[in-house]
């Protein structure tokens, strides 16, 4: 059975708001969307904020978490200033509908990958505190259940895959 993704439901379309003189709360952490402290357990690698409309509430976070331990790691939370809540997402489908479910928390087995992208897994960020401007700069703390924080600063981009839009999901 051909399952058509449907959670296409809103396609943004983004104007330039580049030239916006957003108030800069950037931490001067110039391209540092990539965790390297090698001391650390989880790689936070490949870190993007969609762009979202000025009026949404929620907005979403992709990245690969790489564990590069030989230990399995538990990401138990995870903490931003952007908005009141992140939650770590999956998609799902039901009866070919998508859907999306809460993931309290998610383990990365010794040495393996899990990627969050568009149609995938995500980091909801919801009720936003601040504007989604291209180039912003977030930063995240994932907090594992060994006790390591990792912080990572992604950037907000422009989703040109063409896919995807979380915003109309209901909390
Ligand atoms: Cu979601």
């Amino acid at each position: 059975m051909k399952i058509l993704v449907s959670i296409l439901l809103v396609g943004f379309s983004v104007l330039s708001m580049n030239s916006q003189a957003q108030m800069a709360d950037n931490k001067k952490m110039d391209g540092m969307n990539h965790s390297m402290d090698m001391n650390k357990s989880i790689m936070v690698m490949y870190g993007w904020v969609r762009l979202a409309p000025p009026i949404a509430k929620n907005g979403a976070a992709y990245f690969t978490l790489h564990n590069s331990s030989d230990k399995d790691v538990t990401v138990v939370d995870v903490k931003t200033s952007i908005a009141e809540k992140a939650n770590l997402h999956d998609v799902v489908f039901e009866m070919s509908m998508a859907k999306m479910i809460h993931l309290k928390e998610l383990m990365i087995p010794a040495g393996k990958m899990i990627a969050f992208k568009p149609g995938g897994k995500h980091l909801m960020l919801i009720n936003l505190k601040e504007k989604l401007v291209i180039d912003k700069e977030i930063s995240f703390t994932f907090i594992l259940s060994n006790g390591e924080e990792i912080t990572s600063v992604m950037k907000v981009k422009a989703d040109d895959s063409g896919k995807s839009s979380e915003d109309q999901h209901k909390h």
